[in-house]
């Protein structure tokens, strides 16, 4: 049994998305609707993710946003809203302003909270509800429910993260000082979580890029222990100009979901190492919740 409720929720992920893929609900956008997905944080990283995917499977127009940056402007046939805990501010805010002119849908983790009500209709993911703050689980039960609904087999991402839960983690990557990750579509959108993660339960340095946006600058900060991974298959060239900066490489074949649980996994490697205490972040709450006089 593990220490810490985060380790516990981040092993738990194969048989999440097992259950995750094997739903379908008849509420996500039909094929053809203008849609924006919307979130804050961890959730705001999915919409990216799912709205790359649903594009580029030929599912129409999708766009993301974070939640307090919508575009008000625009028409969208329908607007999904990601969040775990149901009781961000600046999603509940949104759906108050959308009520009556756009459908909208949420994917959530906790029934019992004040979106409920609020979201035209609901995609429930209570076994994936977790009680850390910071997300693991959910984030990618979702994207495997997307990315299902869209018509992928999630069976070779399921295997990658069942070898991503156990494996030893690599000590050049445990020891290093800066990560830099990187990403490509829909991978973008899990190299923000992975700089993110390392944020919230290490407290680390670490950057996210889109990967041919790398050698515009980015490439400057990578060097001897310090790391620049990639998230799906590297542009031509760049392991090559990486090893020349003398920093550590990495990417490889497996699901880039996958790849994430074991960012998650050394996130709390490093905290544990630092003597902090990854189920207590710094200066974070499990939500965002604004009274009038913080917004
Ligand atoms: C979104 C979120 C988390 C973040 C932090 C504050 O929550 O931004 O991603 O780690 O704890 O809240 P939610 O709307 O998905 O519940």
């Amino acid at each position: 049994m593990s220490a810490h409720f985060v380790e516990t929720e981040i092993i738990s992920q194969p048989d999440c998305w097992r259950r995750a893929a094997a739903l379908a609900p008849d509420s996500l956008p039909a094929a053809g609707e203008r849609v924006a997905v919307i979130g804050c944080g961890t959730s705001w990283f999915v919409a990216q993710s799912y709205a790359q995917l649903r594009e580029a499977a030929g599912q129409g127009e999708t766009d993301a946003f974070a939640a307090s940056e919508f575009p008000f402007s625009r028409r969208y046939d329908r607007v999904v809203a990601i969040t775990r805990s149901g009781t961000t501010t600046e999603v509940l805010d949104l759906l108050d302003r959308l009520h009556g002119s756009t459908p909208t849908l949420a994917l959530i983790g906790d029934p019992e909270t004040p979106i409920v009500g609020k979201a035209d209709q609901l995609v429930v993911l209570d076994f994936a509800d977790e009680r850390s703050v910071v997300q693991t689980r959910f984030a990618t039960s979702v994207l495997a429910l997307l990315r299902a609904n869209l018509g992928e087999d999630l069976g070779r991402a399921i295997a990658d993260a069942e070898l991503a839960v156990v494996e030893p983690l690599p000590e050049e990557l445990v020891a290093a000082e800066q990560f830099t990750f990187l990403g490509r579509g829909w991978t973008n959108g899990l190299a923000l979580e992975a700089g993110l993660k390392m944020r919230e339960a290490a407290g680390a340095w670490t950057e996210s890029y889109p990967a041919m946006e790398y050698r515009h600058g980015p490439i400057s900060i990578t060097g001897p222990n310090r790391v620049a991974w990639m998230f799906g298959t590297a542009p031509e060239g760049l392991p090559e100009q990486i090893a020349a900066t003398g920093g550590i490489f990495r990417s490889g074949d497996r699901d880039p979901m996958a790849e994430l649980v074991t960012v998650q996994r050394l996130a709390v490697a490093i905290a544990l190492g630092q003597g902090l205490d990854p189920d207590q972040p710094r200066h974070l709450t499990r939500s965002v919740v604004l009274r009038g006089v913080d917004q």
